[in-house]
């Protein structure tokens, strides 16, 4: 028995597809210590879970931190992002940086019906292929897609292959590579979750620093010298850095994804 965890932003339909998936088998919870409720069910013999809703890793509320604590520390075996198709790039912000924690990753387009309503339509291979993750289409409120997506899951937990992750500026690029040579990130054992704290490292992330050992002096030094550098560089904080070319690679893939239909307009001949 393998566990999921079903992740995206709030209202993308995770709870909508969770019951889809789980039928009469979900019961639910509370998390320890926090008054947030847990929805655990099964689907094809494997333990699903519904996460609270987040735009970001870098979480803010308690049911966020809650989420990113869950799948950074309980290392589910596959990481569903439930994803409202109607608002790709937005959603696409979460999904490259779930794609940065190496683990299998499955990406789930919700809210099917409503897209051709609203003149959308996403090439659903091309996604694929630039997060290197399998992608399935459902309407979870409609029912549609669902038995595809459980034929998807079975395949992604046996398969276990890690999602593309996404390349940061050559610039960033280097720091992260001379950062994960250190021996402080050694005591991570997973490469790619070591790629990861680089990353948390350079953005200083409190969460991030306050779960692991107190950092040498010698490699603070040398952290605080590389956050000088990039401001230098860039004329702005590392962790806007780093937000910035996440934003940036969101609207990318969401661009080279997505066809909007133009809506009918009558001509104007003032606007030649
Ligand atoms: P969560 O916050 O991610 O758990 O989202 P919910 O499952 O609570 O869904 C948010 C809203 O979207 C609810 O009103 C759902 O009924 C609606 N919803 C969920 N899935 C779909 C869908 O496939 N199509 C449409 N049109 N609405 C959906
Ligand atoms: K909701
Ligand atoms: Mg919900």
């Amino acid at each position: 028995m393998q566990t999921i965890a079903l992740i995206g932003n709030p209202n993308s339909g995770k709870t909508t597809l969770f019951n889809a998936l789980t039928g009469t088998s979900a019961y639910v919870g509370n998390w320890p210590g926090v008054t947030v409720e847990k929805k655990e069910g099964m689907v094809g013999g494997h333990t699903i879970l519904d996460l609270p809703g987040i735009y970001s890793l870098s979480p803010y509320s308690p049911e966020e931190k809650l989420s990113r604590r869950y799948i950074l520390d309980e290392h589910p075996d596959l990481i569903i992002d439930v994803i409202d198709a109607t608002n790709l790039e937005r959603s696409l912000y979460l999904t490259t940086q779930l794609a940065e924690l190496g683990r299998p990753l499955l990406l789930v387009l919700n809210m099917e019906d409503l897209l051709e309503k609203e003149g959308i339509k996403i090439d659903t291979k091309r996604l694929s292929q630039m997060t290197g993750s399998p992608v399935v289409t459902v309407s979870a409120s409609k029912g549609t897609g669902i038995d595809t997506l459980k034929q998807a899951i079975g395949q992604s937990l046996e398969e276990k292959h890690a999602a593309l992750c996404p390349l940061f500026s050559n610039v960033v690029e280097r720091y992260i590579l001379h950062i994960i040579e250190d021996d402080y990130l050694h005591a991570i054992p997973k490469e790619r979750q070591r790629r990861w704290a680089a990353i948390k490292l350079i953005e200083e992330d409190e969460l991030f620093l306050s779960s692991m050992p107190p950092l040498p002096e010698a490699f603070s030094t040398y952290l605080a010298q590389v956050r000088t550098e990039l401001v230098a560089h860039y004329d702005d904080d590392p962790e806007a850095i780093i937000i910035d070319q996440r934003y940036k690679v969101a609207e990318q893939i969401a661009k080279d994804c997505q066809i909007r239909k133009q809506k009918a307009k009558s001509f104007n001949f003032d606007s030649i």
